[in-house]
């Protein structure tokens, strides 16, 4: 697949984005400043900006937690992420909930109910509503290796595929389920296999090349769209990072991690770029400025933003009747 050169200096953008705008926030949970726990995608980054990227305008993203660059693609500012972590008046949920358990219909992001994997389906929800009123929507729902052993995973891939619904499910496979390694985790080789059971194409791809996964997506984007019903993508990844700050994730042999290391999803963009799209590291530079910019930004906005007052709690409880996606 051609992808313009635009797109790919974009998707470079927001890998950049997402890394700093976690990196910050685990500084920030370290100095005591965090309203609540903080949970990164370090080492992941490709996956949710990947997934997040190939999606259209219409589309909706069913996110779990380790998806922050699903919520910075779809348009949920940095900004508002940032006050959400300081819980402040501005951050998306208006302060009622401190970390990642957000979303925005605005910019069809749906909030996650948890964070394993009932946002499978949720998300099919939502793609029943499009078959049913025959809109060429997709649904692009993502979870973790360990969610893929829940009955809501099961339960949204059975129904999904009986009703060849335009969706595709993700799943971030990132070798750990908190304390859990894979092999503890499924009898299984790959996650993909368990598609197999529902008669839901897989295919399998390298989580921390985001060309690949973006490229996946589309295509899967594209099947289901046009009446081909679901697909599974499994994107095999390292979490590099605790299960939250504060796991020191000392479970995870050293060994596995600097393996992982050499291959960060950063690092391999920066390399593809180079081989492929841009002359020099000029533009890489000023991309990697221009967020650092927007990220000192944000921190100010959070910070200067005020805390909600209790009566605040009060809004925003019920969805207005009468409003559609
Ligand atoms: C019902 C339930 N059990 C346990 C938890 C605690 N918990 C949150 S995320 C998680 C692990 C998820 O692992 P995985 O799906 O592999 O995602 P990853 O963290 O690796 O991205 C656990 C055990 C929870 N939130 N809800």
């Amino acid at each position: 697949m051609d992808i313009k050169r635009e797109d790919l200096l974009q998707l470079y953008y927001y890998l950049k984005l997402t890394r700093r705008l976690e990196d910050r926030v685990t500084s920030l949970y370290h100095q005591g400043k965090i309203l609540g726990g903080a949970w990164t995608s370090n080492g992941t980054e490709a996956v949710s900006v990947g997934y997040g990227y190939a999606l259209e305008k219409n589309d909706i993203a069913a996110p779990y937690f380790r998806d922050m660059g699903a919520f910075l693609v779809r348009g949920i500012s940095a900004k508002r992420i940032m006050a959400q972590y300081l819980g402040k008046k501005t951050g998306v949920t208006g302060g009622k909930e401190g970390n990642v358990h957000i979303g925005d219909l605005n910019f069809g992001v749906f909030a996650f109910p948890s964070h394993l994997a009932d946002n499978y389906p949720v998300g099919t929800g939502a793609a029943l509503a499009f078959k049913m009123r025959g809109e060429k929507r997709v649904v692009a729902a993502c979870t973790g290796d360990g969610g893929t052993s829940r009955g809501d995973f099961h339960e949204g891939m059975n129904f999904a595929a009986v009703r060849k619904l335009p969706i595709v499910f993700i799943c971030n496979n990132n070798q750990y389920a908190y304390t859990t390694p894979l092999r503890l985790q499924m009898a299984i080789k790959d996650v993909a296999e368990r598609a197999l059971a529902y008669g839901i194409p897989s295919k399998i791809v390298d989580g921390n090349n985001i060309v690949e996964v973006y490229t996946a997506a589309k295509e899967a984007y594209e099947i289901a769209r046009n009446g081909g019903g679901p697909t599974f993508i499994e994107c095999k990844t390292m979490r590099m990072h605790g299960h939250s700050e504060h796991d020191s994730a000392k479970y995870v042999p050293k060994e596995l991690l600097e393996e992982w290391k050499k291959k960060d999803p950063i690092s391999n963009m920066e390399k593809y770029l180079l081989e492929n799209t841009i002359d020099g590291k000029d533009e890489l530079e000023g991309i990697d400025s221009r967020v650092k910019k927007e990220i000192e930004e944000a921190e100010a906005f959070a910070e200067e933003s005020p805390y909600p007052t209790p009566e605040d709690g009060l809004k925003g409880v019920y969805a207005t009747p009468g409003e559609e996606m």
